[in-house]
């Protein structure tokens, strides 16, 4: 396995306080952290996970205008929710800090002022920014909406367009609208701070490009994945400066005495949000936080999505430079995005889930967390969006967490209980080629992980598991056992099995955390961590001791496909159930098609192409209009229900349709000789039909 340092401070993206994450969320910066994490605490290392909320910023103030509440009342809400989400799928986060806190206010003060201090680093500049009349107010980022210049999305905001990711500022939307007042703003001068990213340029993209700072190699960058590095590297050509200040009231004060009213941009406070998490982390747990963030080895590596690379890999990592004295990330293994059902996730369209729903939903699923973190796994956008789909969820629940996992460890536990009353059988000491094979995939399910490679890594633990199945079958100990019930090949095959179930209980804590949990109970084992199974394959010593007395068996998962028990299934169809709704009620309203006629019953209406000759209200009925029209033989009256969509003087000299041979009628006190044609849409609204072109009057439609 490649070397690794001892020390490793890992964080991932702080999401904002303005809602409820759903599954794309979680599979894009927070799965791969937890993962990644209990690896290498398993492996022994000495490892800081530090998340939490992004509590400031356009999105914040904007979500508490629509809920109509206060900006603190929206992170307070959002955080708690988060943070129990976050808690009950095992996230397994040192620390879950806030934005808000009076220590990240510091903290990302201090940290400006001593960029301040090193002098170069900002330019103070006076600009023309949009501005909102009505409401008082600059408008920054979320405030602003426009047509994106780059790809015409009509909704890009004025820091980026969601459509197609670009990087924009206010100034750069087509047609700018404000969000507040959805008004043309105007322009006003104001003043801000803006960090000198140019300057940084050269050296950044050596570190990108070589993985070098400072003339040393500092990471390997072929470890980076290409769509990371693509994307800085597209950056890397035109960096500009960057205000790094809003005029806003909500966000941490800029603290220097010229810059009243003015507040860092989110984006600025955020990622310095890592540090203050350290912090309060190290201050809780009586620790040293500077060790993790500037000795020399100690390793910082990013979880986040697609969307935040160039600040992770550009501009955080400048600051951190400009500042001095902070280790810079050995790697930014951004995920791309996840779908849903082969869409984007909308909270306007209600289409996807978020965490806390699917824990409602799924309330009474047995091992819930675990089937969602495998199905998350087996399909996360490490580099390229993927899709989550439900019928999936189910294959991979059923074909490989039930057939093969938990398929494996219930039949070893069985046996175990039923030849030796669930003792553990003492071995003849034969090293077994199983063993040699199982060592190489563990090998494998290392380099995986430490590559970033999850869903490759999760298969090698999918491939251990068939290992354990493919040489319990081909011992088939139930077959000797019957007319040799103390066989020691049995004994052999039974311990073998038993340490590899040990052994996928270690490797699976990664990714199924309460499987493995429950796995070391039905062993009534100590916890094995990974650095120990390593070492007992180099030595080759086992985990589990002869003698040792294992649970009873209990099922690990309970398949959903099951015609005998439906209740799994009947939730994955409920959740089919809501989407095919969404869609369906997306869907225009047409009417079907009328029963079948024949071309005789058609030809016995006489329809015919009328001039409108005059028009005029009918009295007290305000849908009707009394229209005399021309068919070129005679002048007639009729009554039509047009009068909410035309007015009777538009109507004047129109050609239409008539169906002239219609029995007469009187409506409100007027015979009406005849109905013209009209369509109808699902709203309700009525259009006259006319020829495409002048027609003359009279003629028949057929
Ligand atoms: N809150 C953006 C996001 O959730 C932002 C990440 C901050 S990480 C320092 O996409
Ligand atoms: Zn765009």
């Amino acid at each position: 396995m490649q070397d690794l340092p001892n020390k490793f401070l890992i964080t991932s993206a702080l999401p904002y306080a303005n809602g409820a994450l759903h599954l794309g969320h979680f599979a894009g910066a927070y799965l791969p952290g937890d993962i990644y994490v209990r690896f290498l605490r398993s492996l022994g290392k000495d490892v800081v996970w530090v998340c939490g909320s992004d509590e400031h910023g356009a999105s914040i103030t904007i979500r508490a205008k629509k809920e109509g509440i206060s900006p603190k009342e929206i992170i307070d809400k959002y955080h708690e929710l988060n943070k129990a989400s976050f808690e009950k799928l095992g996230m397994s986060f040192d620390m879950y800090h806030r934005t808000s806190e009076q220590l990240h206010h510091e903290t990302a003060q201090e940290f400006f002022l001593n960029m301040v201090e090193k002098g170069g680093e900002f330019e103070v500049k006076e600009s023309e920014q949009y501005y909102d009349e009505d409401f008082d107010q600059f408008l920054a980022d979320r405030y602003i909406k426009g047509t994106c210049p780059k790809c015409s999305h009509d909704a890009a905001y004025g820091d980026q367009c969601e459509s197609c990711g670009t990087d924009l500022s206010p100034t750069e939307l087509i047609n700018p609208v404000s969000t507040l007042s959805e008004k043309k703003p105007s322009l006003r001068k104001t003043k801000h701070w803006f960090f000198n990213l140019d300057k940084h340029s050269e050296w950044l993209k050596e570190f990108i490009n070589e993985g070098k700072l400072d003339g040393k190699q500092h990471h390997d960058p072929k470890k980076w994945k290409k769509h990371v590095k693509g994307q800085c590297l597209s950056w890397l050509d035109d960096l500009r400066p960057r205000a790094i200040t809003r005029d806003l009231s909500w966000g941490i004060p800029v603290p220097l005495p010229d810059a009243e009213g003015k507040v860092f941009y989110v984006w600025f406070d955020a990622p310095i949000g890592y540090i203050s998490a350290t912090k309060q982390w190290a201050k809780d747990n009586n620790k040293d936080w500077e060790s993790y963030w500037k000795n020399e080895d100690s390793q910082l590596v990013h979880f986040i999505g697609k969307d935040n690379i160039v600040f992770h890999c550009i501009v955080f990592p400048a600051m951190l430079k400009a500042h001095g004295d902070y280790n810079l990330p050995v790697n930014v293994p951004a995920n791309q995005f996840l779908n849903f059902e082969g869409e984007k996730f909308s909270k306007s369209r209600n289409w996807g889930i978020e965490i806390h729903q699917y824990l409602e939903d799924f309330a009474t699923f047995a091992n819930k967390e675990d089937a969602l973190r495998y199905a998350l796994i087996r399909n996360m956008p490490e580099n390229k969006d993927s899709d989550f789909k439900w019928d999936e969820f189910v294959e991979f629940h059923d074909n490989e967490l039930v057939a093969n996992l938990g398929n494996f460890i219930n039949r070893v536990v069985v046996l175990t209980n039923k030849y030796y009353d669930g003792v553990v059988p003492t071995p003849s000491g034969d090293t077994q080629a199983v063993m040699a094979d199982l060592n190489k995939l563990l090998q494998e399910y290392c380099e995986e992980i430490l590559n970033f490679n999850f869903r490759s890594a999760v298969l090698k633990l999918m491939e251990i598991s068939s290992l354990g199945n493919t040489y319990l079958q081909d011992v088939s100990p139930w077959s000797i056992y019957k007319t040799e019930p103390d066989s020691q090949a049995v004994k052999d095959c039974i311990n073998n099995c038993l340490q590899i179930v040990q052994i996928l209980s270690a490797l699976a804590e990664p990714f199924l955390p309460f499987s493995a949990k429950k796995i070391n109970g039905f062993l009534q084992s100590d916890v094995v961590t990974i650095e120990q199974v390593l070492a007992h394959m180099e030595q080759g010593t086992s985990a589990l001791a002869a003698g040792h007395q294992i649970g009873k068996p209990e099922l690990l998962f309970a398949k959903i496909n099951d015609p005998k028990d439906t209740t799994r299934m009947d939730l994955i169809e409920r959740e089919k159930g809501k989407l095919l709704k969404i869609i369906e009620e997306a869907l225009p309203k047409k009417q079907l098609i009328k029963e079948e006629i024949t071309f005789d019953d058609f030809t016995k209406m006489d329809i015919r192409t009328v001039k409108i000759l005059t028009a005029k209200k009918v009295e007290k009925a305000d849908k009707l209009l009394e229209l005399t029209v021309d068919l070129g033989i005679e002048k007639r009256t009729v009554v039509s229900g047009i009068a909410q969509h035309y007015k009777p003087e538009d109507l004047i000299g129109k050609e239409v349709l008539l169906l002239a041979n219609l029995a007469p009628r009187k409506i409100r006190g007027v015979e009406s000789k005849g109905m013209i044609l009209m369509a109808e849409n699902d709203k309700g609204e009525l259009c006259l039909v006319s020829p495409t072109k002048p027609f003359g009057t009279g003629w028949t439609v057929r």
